[in-house]
């Protein structure tokens, strides 16, 4: 059977994080995937790109989290973006109910494009309610500072000592991505388990058609999980999986490009003009 999967997140209008991501990078990875749909990020070209984000109602996000649990088990579940602080509640509600297994915290706290954080309420209601769930947590290193407590992270020996602090709060492993970020020659991403430091390093490319990294890297971590790869498979393959997204990031408008998503299998290559109809 087919692993199915299942990701509550905010919908990216611009096609490239959020639950866009998710469900591309699912397909990718040979799984099937299903959407709760917790907030629509909407952009305006008019206005330099600013980004508003619109928070569906808990209730809404319960009809589709009834839906897509009709036909429980799931083996695996991503949070991303998660708009209203029931949605929260919500989502640990469901994970509890269906003893939900590998499941990966993405703490989303802004988009790309914002400065704006989400609601300081929100962060600690993740920590609270989620994080203690979580088989991984995948923060950026401005979200690592901020679950940590330890502010701005500028080193690999910060984002240890961040790795530390953040599986106080329960998840089973964290990876930190510290990605291009981080002031060093590579993208640097830091897996702990609470026993060993693993440090996940790539060529930094040169684009900046990167919207949706983190997204997809967080996507890729809970298919690995969902197909029955470890902890440590599942990150090491999501990072090559991402890595070729972001060589082959594509120019989407004047305002942003986005990673590729479909660009570890060449999904370019599928179906051809020539002839694929027997
Ligand atoms: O990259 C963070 C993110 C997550 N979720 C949604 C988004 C974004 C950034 O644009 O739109 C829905």
């Amino acid at each position: 059977m087919i692993p199915k999967i299942i990701t509550v997140a905010g919908s990216d209008s611009s096609g490239g994080a959020g639950i866009q991501a998710d469900l591309k990078t699912f397909q990718e990875y040979g799984t099937f995937g299903f959407s709760a749909i917790t907030s629509i990020v909407t952009m305006d070209a008019n206005e330099g790109w600013s980004h508003t984000v619109t928070s569906m109602e808990a209730a809404l996000v319960e009809k589709q989290l009834k839906t897509i649990y009709a036909g429980a088990p799931l083996a695996a579940l991503k949070t991303g973006m998660l708009g209203e602080l029931d949605t929260i509640r919500l989502t640990r509600k469901y994970i509890d109910k269906y003893n939900q297994e590998n499941v990966v915290i993405d703490p989303v706290m802004a988009c790309k494009g914002t400065t704006e954080l989400l609601q300081p309420e929100n962060v600690a209601l993740m920590k609270e309610l989620l994080l203690p769930v979580a088989t991984i947590t995948t923060p950026n290193l401005i979200e690592a500072g901020i679950l940590s407590g330890l502010g701005e992270l500028t080193s690999i020996d910060d984002m240890k000592a961040a790795a530390i602090k953040i599986l106080e709060l329960g998840p089973k492993n964290v990876v930190i991505k510290g990605g291009k970020r981080l002031n060093s020659e590579k993208a640097t991403d830091l897996l702990y388990d609470g026993v060993d430091f693993v440090l996940l390093e790539n060529e930094k490319y040169d684009t900046d058609f990167n919207h949706g990294a983190g997204c997809t890297f967080a996507a890729a971590i809970t298919a690995g999980l969902g197909k029955g790869m470890s902890v440590k498979e599942s990150v090491l393959q999501a990072k090559k999986f991402v890595a070729a997204a972001i060589k082959n990031g594509q120019e989407i408008n004047p305002f942003l490009g986005h990673v590729w998503h479909g660009a570890y299998n060449q999904a370019e290559n599928r179906l051809t003009s020539e002839g694929v109809i027997r």
